[in-house]
Formats: C-alpha cells, structure tokens, sequence
C-alpha cells in the first residue's frame, strides 16, 4: 500500500470468504529503552513507526514523532464500517494501535449472530463480514505503519458466547466482557449473564483476547460519579478474580477505569487518590484508562481539557491501555477529525510528559494517604456486606450498586434487578449426565464418556471451527437493500473518481460546520445562526455547540449542515509550490557563504511592513539565517538602491513595492534591473521584489530574478536566496 493512494474498499471486500486472521490475541508496544529521537532522549517510549503524521509542531524538531509506550485506544464505529475503515487508517497514521468498534444501539438484546453489514445506529452492526473486513484491512494497515493494531468489540449481551466464538475465529484481539454490565445496564437476566460470561471467558482466553471490564459504565451513570468509587473497586474485583477462574491469564485483563470526576471540582484532589486506591488493589492486572464521558457536552475544547488532566493522572500512575474518547462524542456521532485529534491530544500529551515519574512523585503521606485508605476501606466493607447479604446476586436484588450515597450511606436508588427477572431469565439448564460438545474452550461439564477427549473434545470431530476453519460458516450479503454493495453503488460517483463533497464521517456526506460568533444573547443567536445556515443554503442546519461570550455582549455558536455540491479536482490549477528549504540547510550556507543584502520600497512607496516581515527575525525574517541585511527605509530612489548593493558588496538587492497604478510597481523593477546592468553588476547579484500586488511570472518578464506576492515568508526568500546563490557560485 502507497502512502499517496487510498484503500480499495471494494477490492478488499473480495475473497472475503477465503481471509484468515494471521494472528490471534493482543500485542503490546514494544518499549525502547532511552530512545534517541532528534535532539532528545525519550524514557517512556515504544518503537517509531516506519510512516506516519507527526503532530504539527514536529516540524520544528526534525518531525520526529515518538510513540508512547501505552496503547492508545479510539474508537470508530460510524454505522458504516466501509467509512470506518478510511478512519482507522487515519488514526493508525496518527498513532492509534487499539481500534475499538462500538456495536448499533440494542445489538445486547439480539440472541444470536447477525450476518452481512446493515447499516448501524448509534454504532455498527458487529456481523462476521464487517469483522473480518476491518481485520483484514487492519492487516494492510499495520503492515504500512509497521506496528500490530489490535481489534476491539464487545462480548456482552445474550449473543456473548456466539459472538466471543465469532470473535476467536477471527483473530479479534480484545473485547469487553462483564457479566455486570448486563445485568444492571440492559437488565439480562444475572444467572444467565453469569453462565454466558463463564463460556466467553474461557473462549477470549483461549484466543489469548485482551479483556477490559465495565465497571466505569458505573460512573457515567451514577448520580454523582465520585460517590461509587468504593462499588467500582466491588466490580472489578468480581470481573477480574472470576476471569481468573475461567483460565483468563491475568495480564490479559484490563481494568476499566475513569477518573470519577472533572474539574471545575477539584479534579486531582480526587481522580487521583482514586486511581492509586485501584493500583494498589489491582497490581497484577493492566489498566485501561478511559475519560469520564459524563461531564461532555459540546464544548470540544472543554472535552480536550479534562482529557489532557485524566492523561496526566495515567501518567503518574502508569496506565497500560490509553482510551481516547473523541472531543465531539457529546454532540455527534464522532467524526473522523475528532478521532484523530483525540490521538493526537493522547500521543502530545504523552510525549510533554515523558519521564514524569522520574521527575515526580505522588506522595504517599497526609492527604493522599487518608483518601486512598479511606476509597480502599469503603470498597471493603461494601464487598463484606455483599457476602453478609447472600452474595452478588442477593446484593443486586437489593439494589446495592449504582446507588447515590457514598457508601455505607444509600440512599435506595441502586439499580435493582430479580433474579428471576431480565431478558432471557430461565434459560439456563443444568447439563445431563452425558452432556458432550466437541468444542475446544468450553466451560465446565463436558465429556466425562470420552475420557480419552477429555482436554481436547475437539479431536472427536476432527477439530472445531478454532482449529478447522472450513468448518466456519461464512455467509455473505442477505439484504438485499441494506448492504455494503448498495451503498456502494450510492457512492460511485465519488469512489476512484475526481469529483469530492467534504464529510464528517461518511464519504461525501456534504456536513459542514460553521463558527459564530454573533453579537446577541444566547436564544437568539441560536436562531440568527439557523437563518445564516439557511441565508448560505446548508441544508438540515443544526446548532451543535451554544457558549456564553457574555450574556449581552456575544455568543459563540457552532452549527453544521450540508452542502449539496461537489469539486471536481481534475478543474483546480494548482500554482507551482512554493520552493523551501530546511532552515538548517539555509543556515550552513550562509555560514560558509557570508550573505549581504541591501533592501528598500522604491519609487515613492511607504509602504514597509510586508518588506519588514521578510526581514525582521521576529516572525521568520531572513536575518535568522544569519544574512546580514542593510535596509534603506522607505522610497529609496532606484539608483541609490544599486549605488547601496555596490558600496557594501552586496549578494542581493531587496525591493518592495505595493503602489500599482500604471503598473508602477513593474516600470520600477525594470529600472532597478538596468540600471544594474549599467553599473556593470547584474550578472553577479540577485535582485528580488515584492509586494501584495507582485505576480512572480510577470515580475519576471521586467528583469528581476524572480517576484514573490501576497503572503510570502522569509524562508521562501532565503531558499530563493540560497538556490540562486548556488548557481552565481557554480558559475
Ligand atoms: C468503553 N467507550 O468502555 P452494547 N459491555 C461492556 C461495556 O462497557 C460496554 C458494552 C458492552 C466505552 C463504551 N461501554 C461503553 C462491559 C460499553 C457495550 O452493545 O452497547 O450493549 O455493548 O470503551
């Protein structure tokens, strides 16, 4: 795969029925110890990648782009995966390498698999196809970026077995599984959701899946989100110890873990006593750290802020897995931008914090160690009342968890769920006595009459689907109006084609958005904003972020909407691109070749400022370079501009003009151009103008050695210095 062509979704779609995974279970980074990049030394840091986008301030340090050594997660699930692949590309090049894929809203309550790729809401319908689609173009991707991506969906709700088996043939490198999450989230049965997790359990171990549980599902719904960090610690204590049971090594289960709480409360005060109560309980599991999507609303910056102070609280306390939830998942289904903005604020926030616990540390006295035991403490005795009561399924009756005081204090407003209650209640059975499944990681009673099959029951058939995969049922498109082929079909116009639409999140979607800031009050400038979305014909206007400038004086809006025309590229002329080169390259030369130049608006022109900004160091001028520059002032008279560039020895002579009337600008050039060859120099020295009106090909029709107009830097001008420089040097 080229870094300049984009992926084949159709071509990738091909022989999909043939596609084998080629590897199953997770992989972390690979740390580098003390890694050398640019100028710098990195501690915490994981193998560069062989392509990439390095962050936009890289430049000013060689583009180097180090890489944490934590995974760092996004998450992409737009309801169309043929997009989200485009995205994950995207990321990938961004430094994502956890690739998580959110399922369509109520995907928990379907009994079984679902085939082909409908469209999703709220998420993707997680099918074997779409599966395997994603994988096998992760597999492309991984190879172009030189690092393994790992895969990541849900095993929850009453399909969690089928899906975990699908998942374990597919070469799915993570999922979430908690049995809790169903029974207080989307109220499963707990006796079934308990059974079902023990079979998925064994099964994501045996596919070696990294697994992350749900106990910050806890928080966002939670009335006040720091009251159940002791309950927290409960859930992940049930998940992790009965994983354990099922054969899952402990390295491979992830603790999911939010910081319960965002500043404008007092953000470390809490979050982090919290999350150093979790490590000290949970040493021996991996954590994944995620932000708290409860305080996000729209402001994007806002979401960015709590984001970078969470990163920080992972830092200190060494989080494995970095999760990244887009800065716009309080508005809309996240867009590609946002995805790739939240890598790129995990990976900054990661690099501006290498080396933080060699340059702090949390203590471990006065208020840190009163909160933390007290978190711990709470989280104790809340597991011994649990065991006081008759056991999880007892305390869940009674609505223990997911209750709004901080316990011991409850305030009856848990989630309480019967035990005879909940989606798929008796359906669980007892295995007869000559109960046999010729499966490989089943759980629990299975084929004591074939003792010779007792560790591998698989064998009797010849092996499972785990070891077979012929025996894996591939089934492609049903629907025959919802598929990927149609959708397709929809997008031929802008698929290997010219024409473009901008988008969001779907190719050519037409979503635009548009900022604000409008001198009104709130309510009003909400619909002002709908007509001037209207006025400026975006169709569907919606108001996606309102924020308070001042109550009179101004509010911000942010409202998008479509547009409904295309560009074809092959119609855009693109002028030349602007010749650079790096500054250190301009800096050597002028090193070994000192470089003068005289400068100056000529004719009757005062105007200095662009000239200036070509000069001054301040914002790039080419002094920096080290180019020792006489400038004139304003309306220099064209003789004593020459006469200046002959009396100093001059490399170059610098004029500015922004006066066009009667071509003024060009007759001035000109003049400078003759009279330099009248003084016999013009063919050892460079001359230059400038100036807002300046087109460089008809600039250079006057005799100048080049022109440069409207927006042009000092690195612009020196490179042209330098380069023809160069070639006066060869001659
Ligand atoms: C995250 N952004 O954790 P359905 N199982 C568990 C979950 O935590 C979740 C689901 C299933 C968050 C996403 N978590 C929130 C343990 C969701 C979701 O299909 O919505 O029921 O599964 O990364």
């Amino acid at each position: 795969m080229k870094a300049n062509e984009k992926l084949n979704i159709r071509e990738l779609l091909k022989d999909l029925n043939k596609y084998t995974p080629r590897r199953r279970g997770w992989t972390w980074r690979k740390k580098v110890k003390d890694l050398k990049m640019g100028d710098y030394t990195y501690t915490d840091c994981s193998e560069p990648l062989k392509q990439s986008v390095p962050l936009p301030a890289a430049k000013y340090f060689g583009n180097i782009d180090p890489q944490p050594d934590a995974v760092i997660t996004t998450e992409i699930a737009s309801g169309r995966f043929e997009d989200d692949i485009r995205r994950m590309r995207m990321a990938a090049w961004h430094g994502a390498d956890h690739i998580m894929v959110i399922r369509t809203a109520g995907q928990s309550h379907f009994d079984g698999l679902i085939e082909g790729t409908p469209q999703g809401v709220g998420g993707v319908p997680i099918t074997r196809k779409q599966v395997r689609a994603q994988r096998k173009a992760l597999d492309i991707i991984e190879d172009e970026i030189g690092r393994p991506i790992n895969y990541h969906s849900y095993v929850s709700g009453v399909a969690g077995p089928d899906i975990a088996v699908m998942f374990a043939e597919e070469g799915v490198n993570g999922a979430h599984q908690d049995p809790q999450y169903n029974v207080l989230y989307r109220n499963i049965n707990m006796v079934r959701s308990f059974v079902d997790a023990a079979e998925s359990k064994k099964i994501m171990a045996w596919a070696e899946m990294l697994q992350i549980d749900g106990a910050h599902n806890a928080n966002a719904t939670a009335v006040v989100a720091e009251k159940v960090m002791p309950e927290l610690l409960v859930q992940h204590a049930i998940n992790s110890l009965f994983s354990v049971k099922t054969g899952m090594k402990k390295e491979n289960i992830a603790l999911s873990t939010v910081p319960p709480i965002a500043s404008p409360a007092p953000d470390l005060k809490i979050n982090l006593p919290y999350a150093v109560a979790l490590r000290d309980f949970f040493s021996e599991y991996k954590m994944r750290a995620q932000m708290n999507t409860k305080y996000m609303e729209s402001s994007t910056r806002e979401a960015t802020v709590t984001h970078v102070i969470n990163m920080f609280i992972s830092k200190l306390t060494s989080a494995d897995i970095q999760s990244t939830i887009t800065p716009d998942e309080g508005r809309n289904v996240p867009w590609h931008m946002y995805n790739i903005e939240a890598v790129d604020t995990a990976k900054q926030t990661y690099a501006a914090l290498d080396g933080l616990k060699d340059l702090v540390e949390v203590r471990t006295d006065g208020y840190m160690s009163e909160k933390v035991r007290e978190i711990k403490e709470r989280a104790v005795l809340f597991l011994e009342e649990l065991l006081a009561v008759g056991g999880y399924f007892e305390a869940v009756e009674q609505g223990f968890f997911v209750d709004s005081g901080f316990y011991p204090e409850r305030n009856g407003d848990g989630i309480a769920r019967k035990i005879n209650g909940g989606i798929g209640v008796g359906t669980v059975y007892p295995r007869e006595d000559d109960y046999f499944a010729p499966v490989t990681a089943h759980f629990g009673y299975n084929n004591n009459q074939y003792e010779a099959y007792l560790d591998s029951p698989a064998e009797l058939i010849g092996g499972c689907t785990f070891e077979d995969r012929n025996k894996i049922i591939y089934i492609d498109e049903l629907d025959e109006t919802d598929n990927v082929n149609k959708r397709l079909e929809e997008k031929q116009e802008f698929l290997d084609s010219t024409i473009i639409k901008p988008e969001v999140e779907w190719l050519a979607d037409g979503v635009v958005v548009l900022d604000l800031t409008l001198p009104t009050s709130i309510r009003l400038a909400e619909a002002a904003a709908v007509q001037i979305a209207e006025k400026m014909n975006l169709s569907d206007p919606e108001v996606i972020h309102r924020e308070v400038l001042h109550p009179a004086e101004a509010t911000r809006i942010q409202i998008k909407g479509k547009i409904d025309f295309t560009i074809d590229l092959k119609t855009i002329k693109l002028p030349p691109e602007p010749f650079l080169m790096s500054d250190e390259e301009i800096k050597e030369f002028v090193k070994k070749n000192p470089f003068k130049i005289v400068a100056g608006t000529i004719g009757e022109d005062e105007h200095s400022v662009g000239l200036r900004e070509i000069i001054d160091i301040k914002h790039g001028g080419i002094e920096k370079y080290g180019i020792e520059c006489h400038y004139l002032g304003t309306s220099v008279p064209v003789n004593k501009i020459v006469d200046a560039a002959i009396e100093i020895d001059a490399d170059a002579i610098l004029i500015s003009t922004i006066i066009s009337h009667d071509e003024i600008h060009y007759k001035n050039m000109k003049k400078v151009h003759e009279y330099a060859v009248e003084r016999g120099i013009r063919d050892k020295i460079i001359i230059i103008a400038g100036g807002t009106q300046v087109i460089p090909e008809l600039a250079v029709q006057t005799g100048v050695d080049t022109g440069f107009g409207r927006g042009t830097k000092g690195n612009q001008v020196a490179s042209f210095l330098v380069e023809r420089k160069k070639a006066l040097l060869i001659k």
